[in-house]
């Protein structure tokens, strides 16, 4: 045979192959492949910390009116409120997403085996926000006993739209790519509302009752710090880490 003719011959199934895996893989695949997996020094890694403020008056939120679907009424004792802006007791923000938006050297980051569980309990999304990895696994939970319609209204990824029957099994989903914040809506009670953000690296979080947030085992570096928050909008700063080292920044919102 040709000589030329042997090597297109036994090239042609490297060629399936990476078609076939390419194919498979997702979107994120060509992306992850390119990049060098990450590795964090722990010895001079750091911590960066803060907390979100909020000053003024803090917003009433509305008492949301579960009247039209009695089995979600009969759930709670007493009134719930929609969590729109939730300013917690010490003035600080609660459900505020925090990450570090740039600096981090390109690489792939492995996300955690553990899923992300969103609850649907009482006819409300259980936490209201959410951080995940790309490739994470996102678990949805159906704890009521009635039917609802998960909508992931995300731009960047794919959106889709489930229904989960009364306790019905879990369904799972991944988002391939980050997106920071989008939001998941119910198709049958249209006062459901979480937000999930996906973050290509583990350094993000969601602050709690406190309004404080930490990312810990960052390397050293200098990073903008991007917090969102669904009513309120973005802010950004900048911060230098050093090595071993803390570094904090606080954000505020309100008048
Ligand atoms: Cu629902």
């Amino acid at each position: 045979m040709v000589p030329y003719l042997k090597r297109v011959i036994a090239a042609v199934p490297v060629f399936l192959l990476a078609f076939l895996l390419a194919d498979c893989g997702g979107a994120t695949a060509p992306q992850a492949a390119a990049l060098p997996d990450a590795r964090v020094d722990p010895a001079t890694a750091g911590t960066i910390s803060g907390r979100i403020l909020f000053q003024g008056q803090a917003p009433k939120m509305q008492v949301i009116d579960m009247s039209s679907n009695p089995s979600c009424e009969r759930q709670h004792k007493g009134q719930v409120r929609a969590e729109t802006v939730v300013v917690n007791p010490n003035g600080t923000l609660r459900n505020a997403f925090v990450w570090i938006k740039d600096g981090l050297a390109p690489a792939h980051w492995i996300p955690p085996a553990d899923s992300v569980k969103l609850d649907q309990s009482g006819c409300i999304y259980e936490p209201h926000v959410i951080g995940i990895m790309v490739g994470q696994t996102l678990e949805i939970l159906n704890d009521d006993p009635v039917n609802h319609n998960i909508h992931a209204e995300s731009q960047v990824n794919s959106p889709w739209n489930i229904a989960e029957a009364p306790r019905a099994e879990h369904s799972f989903r991944k988002f391939a790519s980050p997106e920071v914040l989008f939001p998941v809506t119910c198709s049958v009670h249209p006062w459901m509302r979480s937000w999930i953000g996906v973050s290509p690296h583990p350094f993000f979080a969601v602050t709690g009752v406190d309004g404080s947030f930490a990312l810990r085992g960052v390397p050293p570096g200098t990073y903008t710090i991007e917090v969102v928050q669904e009513k309120l909008g973005r802010k950004e700063g900048r911060l230098t880490l050093p090595a071993s080292g803390n570094a904090t920044i606080d954000f505020t919102y309100g008048t």
